[in-house]
């Protein structure tokens, strides 16, 4: 497969708000990427007993804050269990050497459209077998927009390290939704409510489940509506999910800027 997008394929991200293409990477590559969700998870729970962590609760969630990273515990007293590490591209060389992958960065280069990227932030989202919570329906441009002035030009790139199901919590999306741009979030009352997005707002005749085999890569807008179920299953579904940016903009929640060398 040619590594930038045909124009056919920018058509479709543009119409849908995302786009997947199938079998990006081999099956030895991706056995390796999942050793370094093997290794991150174990290195971050030896981070976390340490007294270098901070632990907070939102919304009766537990969240610590470590060595520069921001760990979610798995929700309903799974707290065995990791959730959500973040950024973790640098835990990790070879998810490091993920960052700069032309089969990522080229098509992210033409989706943000300007000659150099850096990376934004990379979320490894472990939904563990049996656990894994799921995600409320969201945007991700509305945690974005208080720290970034051009949160359009955002977008995320998920690499599948597991085949993702319906059963183990693939993730779902409102076909179109990106249309709208920032949409307004829920007032439940809950510290995070506001930014799940508002129910009244999904149109659910639009939902897609995004199946995808182990090495897919699901690139999707800052701006579409998307969450996922739980993974009652007994297979996990990890995933990474790298966001881009133009060239020379620090990181979200990291100081210092991460050009991507392609
Ligand atoms: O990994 C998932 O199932 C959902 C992830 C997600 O929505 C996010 O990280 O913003």
């Amino acid at each position: 497969m040619a590594l930038a997008l045909s124009s056919k394929e920018i058509e479709t991200y543009r119409e849908n708000g995302y786009l997947l293409r199938e079998r990006l990477f081999t099956e030895d590559e991706i056995s390796n990427l999942r050793l370094s969700c093997e290794f991150v998870e174990s290195q971050v729970k030896e981070a976390i007993k340490t007294d270098r962590a901070r632990e907070y609760h939102l919304d009766q969630n537990v969240f610590l804050d470590v060595d520069g990273y921001t760990v979610q515990l798995e929700h309903n007293k799974h707290l065995d269990r990791l959730r959500v590490v973040e950024p973790v591209d640098n835990l990790d060389e070879r998810f490091d050497r993920l960052v700069d992958d032309a089969r990522l960065a080229t098509p992210a280069r033409q989706l943000v459209g300007v000659p150099n990227l850096a990376l934004w932030t990379a979320k490894l989202n472990f939904k563990s077998h049996g656990v894994g919570s799921g995600f409320g329906w969201h945007q991700d441009s509305p945690y974005w927009m208080h720290d970034c002035a051009h949160v359009d030009l955002l977008p995320n790139v998920m690499v599948n390290f597991d085949d993702s199901k319906v059963e183990n919590g693939c993730l779902r999306v409102i076909r179109g939704s990106h249309k709208g741009g920032i949409l307004p979030g829920t007032a439940d009352g809950s510290q995070l409510g506001g930014f799940y997005t508002n129910p009244s707002l999904i149109d659910e005749n639009q939902e897609v489940a995004v199946e995808a085999v182990a090495g897919s890569v699901l690139f999707f807008d800052p701006h579409l509506v998307h969450g996922s179920g739980p993974n009652l299953s007994a297979n996990s579904r990890r995933a990474i999910i790298l966001t881009y940016q133009p060239a020379d903009f620090e990181m979200l929640k990291r100081a210092c800027v991460r050009n991507i060398s392609l």
